[in-house]
């Protein structure tokens, strides 16, 4: 049986966006795409952005314009995509790569063959011409353990900068100690991976994905030094402080 979707969810009910997403994420699970334990990851999330107000946050913007420059300032940026990634932001992920001209690189936690397929699958239907992740004899990173480890020669083992959504906090730290900046997007700034990345953005995928596509579009003009002025006055730590301080104060706002 098919879950709910935007056809039957009534567009008029107050939680008509999240449920919408519930029923993306579910029909994803059903194809195989994402992992059980990527339904309960989504769920973490909704919680948190429930806190934000379900909007991206002043603090989450100024991330998004660190996130962009970062991306830019890059030689060989890579987009590392999983489960939950491929179901809700498919098209946008092959819209910023497209931007950036950057390698699209799957990358599973609870890694099989078949959801490997699956993953290649959902980008190539979303434009993707080129999806790493799926060699052979890949490189490996060190620090961790196969298959997380596993990295495209042409992807994320050459990358200086690897966007990494909805990470575990392992890989984004054995990335971190391999010399590559990582910049995620994490609903959680109390997460590992939040605060090992190199910039931590505590917003929901959906709305980051195509933001960042258009900071990038922005910023694209700026000569080097004004990019790396941007990232030199980012401090993620701080960053990650405030996104709290947001959810924390979320009971008396309006
Ligand atoms: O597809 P796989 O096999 O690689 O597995 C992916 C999951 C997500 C299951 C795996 O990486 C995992 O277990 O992740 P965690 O440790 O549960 O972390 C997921 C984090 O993402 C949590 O901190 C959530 O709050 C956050 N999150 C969930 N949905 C969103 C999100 N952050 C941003 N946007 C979302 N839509």
């Amino acid at each position: 049986m098919k879950s709910k979707d935007s056809h039957d969810i009534p567009p008029d009910h107050p939680r008509y966006e999240s449920l919408k997403l519930r029923a993306k994420v579910v029909d994803a699970y059903k194809a195989g795409i994402l992992a059980d334990s990527g339904l309960i990851a989504h769920g973490r999330g909704e919680a948190f952005d429930y806190l934000l107000g379900e909007k991206t946050s002043t603090v989450a913007k100024k991330a998004i314009e660190t996130a962009a420059a970062t991306l830019l300032l890059a030689e060989h940026p890579v987009i590392s995509v999983n489960g939950n990634t491929a179901a809700l932001v498919s098209e946008e992920i092959v819209d910023l790569a497209g931007a950036l001209d950057a390698k699209i690189e799957i990358n599973l936690f609870y890694r099989t063959p078949e959801r490997v397929r699956a993953v290649k699958k959902v980008l190539r239907d979303a434009g993707a011409l080129e999806v790493l992740g799926s060699e052979e004899n890949p490189e490996h990173i060190k620090g961790l353990d196969s298959p997380r480890s596993r990295a495209s020669r042409e992807g994320v083992y050459k990358a200086d900068v690897v966007l990494v959504p909805l990470e575990d906090g392992d890989r984004a730290e054995a990335l971190v100690s391999n010399g590559k900046k990582v910049v995620t997007v994490d609903l959680n700034p109390l997460s590992r991976t939040a605060k090992t990345a190199t910039v931590t953005i505590v917003d929901n995928l959906v709305r980051v994905i195509p933001s960042l596509t258009r900071e990038v579009e922005r910023l694209r003009g700026m000569d080097k030094s004004a990019l790396q002025d941007i990232t030199r006055n980012f401090d993620n730590q701080q960053n990650l402080k405030d996104s709290l301080k947001l959810m924390i104060g979320s009971y008396s706002r309006k």
